[in-house]
């Protein structure tokens, strides 16, 4: 059977353009500094994000955990929406590799509000209490159905958090997809962190990899903390040179992305079953109530996949579905013509 993916932007497989483009790349030996590609990827992208340095890593998640360790001590406390990625979806690296422990907020479609970050903190004079070190926040926020940050807010919280001696970093996976969305440049949701990363295996079609963006000091510590996690990885311009295209070709289409899934959201609220909220759809990702429908995420996806289009449950009752750029606009209709033949 030809499936439709909508299980992630993950799954996107490297085009021919881009497997040329990593044919040819110049490698060297990444451990030793001497791999052009990757210094010509960390260089653009810290300078696209108007941050001192960067550095290129194996995947997300390792970007995320290098940057807890960077910025805190064992015994600290993180401050993370209860939704997030790097709480649910981490294998709780930062409690056992970096030793801290989160204090979860609850977000309204994973953002949090200045008001919710200061009640979190945890007060300097009291002995009692772990210290709050660094905060980390989502952008665009998965669980939260691709919802965008405000930088209003983000500016505003990072008032507080300078103001108040903690460290801030964004997970910024698909943070392409928030600039394209709202026309904002990487550094102008760059300048309200210490530190961010985004991920090239996601909507931006590469078949591997992430980066840490930060201080040259905060960059200099999270090398260390790679090496230590075996994510020193010798001639990876092979890779770099899929980012490098990407970076180049793949950013402005992710609008297409966006228009898929609006088409989605909208076949999912022709579903009497199923309820979605449509305000709520601001990127690629669909997140869709499936309750009435007498059946949990699991049965629904389970019979989506047996007509060929996948999905994730993401929760007992939700499903999520994600647009990328292997999914055009036909098998785009053809997977809300199966829901609705399936489910209306
Ligand atoms: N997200 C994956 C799954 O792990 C859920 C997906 O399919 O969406 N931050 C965010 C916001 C993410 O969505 C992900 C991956 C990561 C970090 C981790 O990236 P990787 O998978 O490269 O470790």
């Amino acid at each position: 059977m030809h499936y439709i993916d909508l299980r992630s932007d993950t799954v996107t497989r490297p085009s021919p353009a881009m497997r040329e483009a990593m044919a040819k790349a110049e490698v060297g030996d990444d451990v030793w500094g001497d791999d052009p590609t990757v210094n010509l990827l960390q260089e653009r992208v810290a300078k696209m994000f108007r941050k001192e340095a960067a550095l290129f890593v194996p995947s997300g998640t390792m970007a995320n955990i290098v940057s807890i360790l960077a910025h805190t001590q064992r015994g600290d406390e993180v401050i993370v929406e209860k939704e997030s990625h790097t709480f649910n979806y981490e294998c709780a690296g930062a409690a056992t590799l970096a030793g801290v422990q989160f204090y979860l907020v609850i977000g309204t479609n994973g953002i949090l509000t200045p008001d919710q970050v200061r009640s979190a903190t945890r007060p300097v004079e009291d002995v009692h209490v772990p210290k709050t070190k660094l905060l980390c926040l989502e952008n665009t926020h998965n669980r939260g159905g691709g919802k965008i940050y405000p930088i209003e807010l983000l500016a505003q919280i990072y008032d507080y958090t300078k103001s108040h001696s903690i460290k801030s970093h964004l997970d910024g996976a698909r943070l392409f997809n928030a600039c394209v969305a709202t026309g904002y440049e990487p550094w102008q949701y760059a300048q309200y962190f210490d530190s961010l990363m985004f991920c090239f295996s996601k909507g931006l079609g590469a078949p591997v990899g992430s980066i840490v963006i930060g201080s040259k000091d905060f960059i200099h510590q999270a090398h260390g903390y790679r090496k230590m996690l075996g994510g020193g990885m010798r001639q990876v311009g092979i890779l770099a040179a899929a980012a490098l295209y990407a970076l180049e070709n793949n950013i402005e289409r992710l609008q297409e992305d966006h228009q898929h899934a609006q088409l989605i959201a909208q076949g999912v609220s022709q579903i009497k079953k199923f309820q979605i909220d449509l305000e709520n759809v601001e990127t690629n990702i669909v997140i869709f109530d499936v309750a009435k429908s007498g059946l949990n995420a699991y049965q629904v996806v389970e019979l989506l996949g047996k007509k060929g289009v996948l999905m994730v449950p993401f929760g007992e009752f939700l499903v999520r579905a994600v647009t990328h750029l292997d999914v055009n606009q036909e098998q785009i209709q053809l997977a809300v013509k199966i829901m609705r033949e399936i489910f209306a």
